[in-house]
């Protein structure tokens, strides 16, 4: 079924990649991606800055040596991001933000983008059945409706490089632009000699996985709330430890059943079973030698747990050991590395960091699926890819809480091409580094509801043993009010009523000598202790963390 595609209407906020702004023929020939804004006398300003929300700048990329793993130099149009295509964007001042600068930095709202505001990224299943809907909407609304802001190159680079071929551009929808950006990071090189170059990747395998696809989350909830009307909407986050099955999301309430057999078709009760994928057939691209150009290519397929090898989910105890893990990355920074944190909780090392051809955690829930998820080209079309991300990157949180690195974690060169801390990431305008996305969610406004407790400054403030103090000392301060309130109720009423008299003289004890852990543990604590097993609960394990 075709739907039909309509032009979204909002207009006036402008960033992402492939700026529709910057894909004529002047910014193209001059280079420039610094769109004018209309201003009062009809000229127009560059990057708002008649408004003074930034100014046009030229791109300084950082030419630190990358790992001899990639033997080229001029043969992509991802290397030196994004000099193949312009060399001069908005730099915006303040917490504007934006290719333009028409937006607002994560993290701020209002006119001036002076407010702050934190979303909540939840679990899936505490959304309420209103704000599943919700969700659930914005995917699809954002499956069909085409991008007013973004387009999508469709030239091969090397058609460039050997007969001049101008870059040509294509329409595509909001959802397919995304989905389109994970399979451009990772394609493989098409080479003017006529081959084929596949190791490489400018999102995984090294140690720009993590803040990669951090910003691409968190560019995707921003799409995605365009879609909703809730100034809160946070995209929610699949918790898969310890699951033998994909029982929970994989139904028709939640992102579409997979009848149990071969096909990989989604059930037709689901919205999901009329999506077309795009940019899944790199064999094809590279046979034909051609990028993908955003064609439907057929529907989404899942066969989740159908894999000998990965027929469960990563365990409680995987993503405890990835968190013992203190350095970020380590020598030779790709997926051979041992006891690196992100090549492991990446996949490919098991979670006590020994590399290994068998998937582990990220990667193998990705295998477990089966289908459109299980390539890293096309999984982005896979919608389970958000919800799998969010927990993916709220591990990474928890990682930053507990060490608090500091920039020297992350290599500065040497590492394979795009993956060195100081290199612009493939393919986002504005620019980017690893380095801006090695920080606290807190930075970019927002936050794992289990984590919240541990906020930074206000523990800090307060101190550890202050905050126990307080606890123990509310809950005393609680106590002594019951026994008064008991004792009081017991006077007036229970004179009367001799008979309840003995049941009232037990619970007056009751307070008397309540178990702080067993108050503690029962009263909602749980929630903050993260990526503790809810049923086995290692009390306070987050104070290992700060
Ligand atoms: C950007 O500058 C480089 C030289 O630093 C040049 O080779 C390239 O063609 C320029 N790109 C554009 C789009 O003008
Ligand atoms: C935003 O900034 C402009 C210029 O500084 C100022 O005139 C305006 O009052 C500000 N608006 C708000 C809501 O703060
Ligand atoms: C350049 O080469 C590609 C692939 O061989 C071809 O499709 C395209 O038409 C050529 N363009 C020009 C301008 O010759
Ligand atoms: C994309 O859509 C715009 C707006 O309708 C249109 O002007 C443009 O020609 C389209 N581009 C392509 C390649 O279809
Ligand atoms: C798989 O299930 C679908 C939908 O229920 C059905 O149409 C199809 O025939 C089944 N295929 C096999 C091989 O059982
Ligand atoms: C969905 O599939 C079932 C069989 O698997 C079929 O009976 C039903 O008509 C289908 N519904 C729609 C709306 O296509
Ligand atoms: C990682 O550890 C394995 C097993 O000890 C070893 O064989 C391998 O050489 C190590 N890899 C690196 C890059 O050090
Ligand atoms: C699905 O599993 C089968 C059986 O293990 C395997 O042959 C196939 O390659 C897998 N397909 C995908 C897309 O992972
Ligand atoms: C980061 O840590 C290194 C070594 O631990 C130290 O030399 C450096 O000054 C630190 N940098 C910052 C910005 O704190
Ligand atoms: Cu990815």
């Amino acid at each position: 079924m075709f739907r039909v595609l309509f032009f979204s209407l909002f207009l006036g906020t402008c960033y992402g990649q492939f700026p529709r702004a910057c894909t004529d023929d002047l910014s193209l020939s001059t280079g420039r991606c610094c769109p004018l804004w209309p201003t009062a006398d009809g000229t127009g300003s560059s990057c708002g800055e008649a408004l003074g929300r930034g100014t046009c700048r030229q791109i300084q990329p950082d030419d630190s040596p990358h790992s001899p793993s990639y033997p080229y130099v001029g043969v992509d149009d991802r290397e030196r991001w994004p000099t193949v295509y312009w060399n001069w964007t908005c730099e915006c001042r303040d917490n504007f933000y934006g290719f333009d600068c028409s937006e607002c930095k994560y993290g701020y709202v209002g006119p001036n983008c002076t407010e702050r505001k934190v979303l909540i990224r939840r679990n899936i299943f505490d959304l309420s059945w209103w704000e599943r809907r919700q969700f659930l909407r914005a995917l699809d609304e954002s499956k069909t409706t085409v991008s007013e802001r973004w387009v999508i190159p469709v030239t091969p680079y090397v058609d460039f490089l050997t007969n001049g071929t101008k870059p040509a551009f294509a329409n595509v929808t909001t959802y397919n632009v995304l989905a389109w950006m994970h399979y451009y990071v990772s394609r493989n090189v098409l080479l003017p000699d006529g081959g084929v170059f596949e190791s490489v990747d400018f999102a995984h395998e090294g140690p720009v996985f993590l803040p990669w696809h951090r910003l691409f989350l968190l560019l995707w909830e921003r799409e995605l709330a365009r879609f909703v009307d809730d100034e809160n909407f946070a995209i929610p986050y699949w918790d898969w430890r310890g699951l033998d099955g994909c029982d929970d999301v994989c139904t028709d309430d939640f992102l579409g059943a997979t009848p149990q057999n071969i096909s990989g078709l989604l059930s037709n009760e689901t919205v999901f079973s009329d999506w077309q994928v795009i940019c899944t057939r790199d064999d094809e691209y590279d046979a034909l030698r051609t990028v993908c150009d955003g064609s439907p290519e057929g529907p989404l397929l899942r066969n989740p747990g159908t894999v000998p090898d990965y027929s469960s989910l990563p365990t409680w105890q995987d993503v405890r050991d990835v968190l013992e893990l203190d350095q970020y990355e380590t020598p030779p920074y790709d997926r051979s590395a041992n006891f690196s944190f992100v090549n492991t909780l990446e996949g490919f090392a098991s979670p006590d960091g020994i590399a290994s051809v068998r998937s582990y955690l990220h990667n193998a829930v990705h295998r477990f699926m089966n289908g459109t998820l299980s390539s890293v080209g096309s999984s982005a079309n896979d919608p389970i890819f958000i919800i799998h991300h969010a927990y993916v990157d709220s591990i990474y949180e928890v990682w930053l809480r507990k060490f608090r690195p500091n920039v020297s974690a992350l290599i500065a060169e040497n590492a394979p091409i795009g993956h060195n801390r100081g290199s612009y990431m493939v393919p986002f305008i504005p620019l980017h580094t690893p380095e801006d996305f090695f920080t606290l969610t807190t930075d970019f406004g927002y936050e794992y509801d289990y984590l919240i407790v541990i906020d930074v400054a206000w523990w800090e403030d307060l101190g550890f043993l202050k905050f126990y103090g307080m606890l123990v000392g509310g809950m005393m301060i609680a106590g002594m009010l019951l026994v008064v309130t008991v004792a009081t109720t017991r006077r007036f009423c229970c004179q009367a009523r001799q008979i309840y008299r003995p049941k009232i003289r037990r619970i007056v004890r009751v307070p008397v000598g309540p178990d702080p852990a067993e108050t503690e543990s029962s009263g909602g604590e749980t929630e903050t202790t993260p990526l503790i097993n809810k049923q086995e609960p290692q009390p306070r394990y987050a104070v290992v963390y700060l």
